[in-house]
């Protein structure tokens, strides 16, 4: 397998980093069974930076049984606790130790802003890693009494065999949500990158190594969606499969699951996510994180406040000032300190979001501001605001997982909690009130997985993540993830003589 070098010579970080571009099967670089590459591209501006190695069905099965074999020998029930949660917190000592290392990568391969790469996906990455490790030792059963002769307990025992396929929008943060709670609980993993973001997942493969996992623990495997993501998803001797991505793929996972081994399958999918700002806010409090709401990553987050719903009341002055702060959002080099906005993650996703501005155009809303490209090379797209939406447009309905926020005046709050909730996904919702009777009774009534008030986009270890509706199923981070990771085992023990 090929090393990948590169020194970086820019005002955010200065440094070097290393590491190798195969596949990590059994605790050893590989190439593809096929040799067969993929390239790895810079989005600021096209070209390519690297290339990693494809991975192919014969190397899933190769991990799978590596994985089997470390489950039955070196991992699962033949390691404690404690040593799990020693060799994770090592992982993210030893991330911490390489935190701009790969924070730069994360911003060379997806590019987000070195700046936000180090302050929310490492951060988080890092803390998630933390959080488990302190789990690993405490997951335990419970006794169960029923009658003077009998007794039961229960035992919380890992699944086994685990296949984890994650996104690009944050590739470090989606793994350490994946490996944090599966590697506590004891299970297996074969882990798919995305074809477009591999290189932080390789970058912390080679750390794990460091830190000890055993050989067959944690397997990274690269390669496409279709071809090595579908294997994982079909996969006999796979027990379960959690997923983050589209819609559509996740779709696909849970049809190949009840086709073939019933895998539990847990999904993070896509988002419509309302935004609502009532007349008795604070205005700039809501501005700011209206603006980190869409903005924030370049809108390519599944939990983005893409629908702004405004009270009309309110709703021209919030206009004239969000419009006005959008205007101050500076694009440019992501490795550029005073830069908030990046490119997109590749030129698909560049032209799916130019789809969706022209389809916004031909229904009848109108660009109030951006609707273009920025720049003359990369995939940037100015922060771009809709007005005068219908409720059945796609731009109302469809995620479009790009700097793009429609705003829409609402009245009253019967018919706000109506619109917010008249969406296919049930992500995330935000308030913004000073009015906490208002906050809560409106959260109670939104269908979704997580609201905010009074902020937008927080994720914390401790805190599940997951969608309503199509939005997903299951709920990551937090202690709820671990139920995901983990089978019940039921004990019955007799201590009478009669049947
Ligand atoms: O996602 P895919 P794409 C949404 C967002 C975005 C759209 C398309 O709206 O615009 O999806 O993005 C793997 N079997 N989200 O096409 O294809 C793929 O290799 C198994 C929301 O990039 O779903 C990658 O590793 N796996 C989202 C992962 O699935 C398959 C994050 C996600 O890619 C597969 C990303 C298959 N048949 C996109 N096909 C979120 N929830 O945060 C692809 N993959």
């Amino acid at each position: 397998p090929e090393i990948f070098k590169k020194t970086f010579d820019t005002p955010a970080y200065k440094g070097s980093v290393e590491f190798n571009t195969g596949l990590y099967i059994n605790g050893k670089w590989v190439d593809g069974s096929e040799g067969g590459f993929i390239d790895v591209i810079n989005p600021s501006n096209g070209k390519v930076i690297t290339r990693v190695s494809e991975g192919t069905e014969k190397d899933i099965d190769d991990a799978v049984a590596a994985a089997h074999t470390a489950f039955e020998t070196v991992w699962g029930h033949n390691t404690p606790g404690y040593t799990r949660g020693a060799l994770l917190y090592k992982l993210a000592s030893l991330m911490e130790q390489y935190e701009d290392e790969l924070a730069a990568l994360e911003s060379l391969d997806n590019g987000k802003t070195f700046g936000w790469a180090k302050k929310a996906d490492l951060a988080l990455s890092i803390g998630t890693f933390k959080y488990y490790a302190g789990w690993a030792d405490k997951i335990q059963g419970s006794t169960i009494e029923t009658s003077i002769d009998k007794i039961a307990y229960t035992t919380h025992e890992p699944i086994g065999v685990v296949g984890q396929i994650i996104p690009w929008n944050f590739p470090l943060m989606m793994l350490s949500w994946k490996l944090g709670p599966a590697l506590a609980a004891g299970n297996c993993v074969i882990l798919k990158p995305s074809e477009f973001t591999p290189l932080t997942a390789l970058f912390t493969a080679k750390l794990a190594h460091e830190a000890g996992f055993p050989p067959g623990v944690v397997n990274v495997v690269n390669g496409y969606g279709a071809r090595v993501g579908n294997a994982i998803a079909i996969h006999p001797n796979i027990e379960k499969v959690a997923f983050t991505g589209s819609t559509l793929v996740g779709r696909k996972i849970l049809e190949a699951s009840a086709r073939t081994n019933l895998k539990d399958t847990t999904l993070e999918l896509g988002g419509k996510s309302p935004n609502i700002i009532f007349d008795d806010c604070d205005i700039e409090q809501a501005l700011d994180w209206t603006i980190h709401g869409i903005f924030w990553n370049h809108g390519q987050a599944c939990c983005a406040g893409s629908r702004i719903f405004v009270h009309a009341k309110i709703y021209d002055e919030f206009l004239a000032k969000f419009t006005e702060r959008t205007k101050q959002v500076k694009l440019g080099d992501p490795f550029d300190p005073t830069v908030y906005q990046g490119p997109q993650v590749s030129q698909q996703q560049f032209d799916r979001i130019m789809e969706y501005i022209d389809s916004g155009r031909q229904e009848g809303a109108t660009v109030h501001l951006g609707g273009e490209r920025f720049g003359k090379e990369g995939y940037y797209i100015k922060p771009t605001i809709f007005t005068d939406v219908k409720k059945d447009m796609k731009i109302v309905q469809e995620e479009i997982f790009g700097p793009v926020g429609v705003v829409i005046k609402f009245e009253d709050d019967d018919d706000v909690v109506r619109q917010a909730n008249d969406t296919i996904y049930g992500l995330a919702s935000a308030i913004f009130t000073k009015n906490i009777d208002r906050a809560l009774r409106t959260s109670q009534r939104l269908r979704a997985g997580t609201t905010w008030i009074n902020c937008a986009n927080q994720l914390h270890p401790q805190i599940p993540f997951g969608g309503y509706k199509q939005s997903g199923i299951g709920r990551e981070l937090g202690e709820y993830a671990l139920e995901h990771y983990t089978t019940v085992k039921a004990v019955h023990i007799n201590l009478g003589h009669t049947i």
